[in-house]
């Protein structure tokens, strides 16, 4: 898949391609991935690529002819990839729509600055606008980053068997279960002994638990968009019995009865 930035900070990207997954996609010939200069698109002396707004007021807009020249250009060498604009209103990006832009030949992303792109830009040449969420950033280069780290690691291959793109948060619109490494015991805390017990079984039903625990608790929206498993719904309808069971215990005897109730 190739992946072209158009920019006029193209100098952001370079340590963006050379570490971790990034540089091995490209080693690996998995993507090829370049940041275009827009300025070197634009005329005279100067090679000028914002101008004032018509209608006044305040900021600068993004020239169109050496956006349209630097677009031009990628599409010659890129045929067949989705020229996207990251904008503030572009459809908001996430784990699906992450997948079907990694089934792509190539994605050309067009990074604005200023108060953004000639208007005539996004009627003609743009084919898909993106935004990564709301907030305000000052340009188009590290939502650029952003879509890419995530559609590249969705791409055959560019993950190794260990950290398949399938296991991940989101993935299934499930968070991920809770991580532990060594030591055993850290500052008086234990890690959940059934994962030192070597039992399979029941450290996949734990991180079952724990993915749904997680998920209940921090991001319900995810639980309501999807459809559950069978073994997730069995999980739920246990918590809700003991759930039930310890609300049942507080009604039947009175809070007053409870051993250090108030
Ligand atoms: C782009 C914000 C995509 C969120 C680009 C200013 C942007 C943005 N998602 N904000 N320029």
């Amino acid at each position: 898949m190739k992946f072209i930035a158009l920019t006029i900070f193209p100098e952001m990207f370079q340590s963006f391609w050379e570490y971790g997954i990034v540089k091995r996609a490209i080693e690996s010939n998995s993507i090829t991935a370049e940041a275009v200069n827009i300025r070197d698109f634009a005329q005279g002396r100067h090679q000028i690529t914002d101008d004032r707004p018509f209608g006044g007021g305040n900021g600068m807009v993004m020239k169109p002819e050496p956006l349209a020249a630097a677009i031009r250009h990628a599409v010659a060498v890129a045929p067949g990839a989705r020229t996207v604009y990251l904008s503030p209103q572009g459809r908001r990006l996430d784990q699906t729509i992450a997948t079907e832009l990694s089934m792509l030949p190539g994605l050309i992303l067009i990074c604005g600055r200023y108060e953004g792109i000639d208007e005539r830009i996004c009627q003609t040449c743009v084919e898909d606008e993106i935004s990564i969420g709301d907030y305000v950033l000052t340009g188009g280069e590290l939502p650029a980053m952003v879509l890419m780290e995530t559609v590249i690691r969705l791409i055959p291959g560019v993950l190794g068997g260990e950290e398949s793109a399938q296991k991940d948060s989101f993935a299934n619109n499930l968070l991920e279960h809770a991580h532990y490494t060594r030591p055993a015991v850290f500052e008086q805390e234990a890690v959940p002994d059934v994962l030192l017990s070597g039992h399979h079984a029941a450290i996949e039903r734990w991180r079952l638990e724990s993915s749904l625990i997680r998920t209940v608790l921090k991001r319900k929206d995810l639980l309501l968009q999807r459809r559950l498993a069978p073994d997730e719904i069995k999980v739920l309808q246990q918590w809700r019995l003991d759930i039930e069971h310890i609300l049942q215990s507080q009604s039947v005897c009175g809070a007053g009865a409870l051993p250090g109730g108030q």
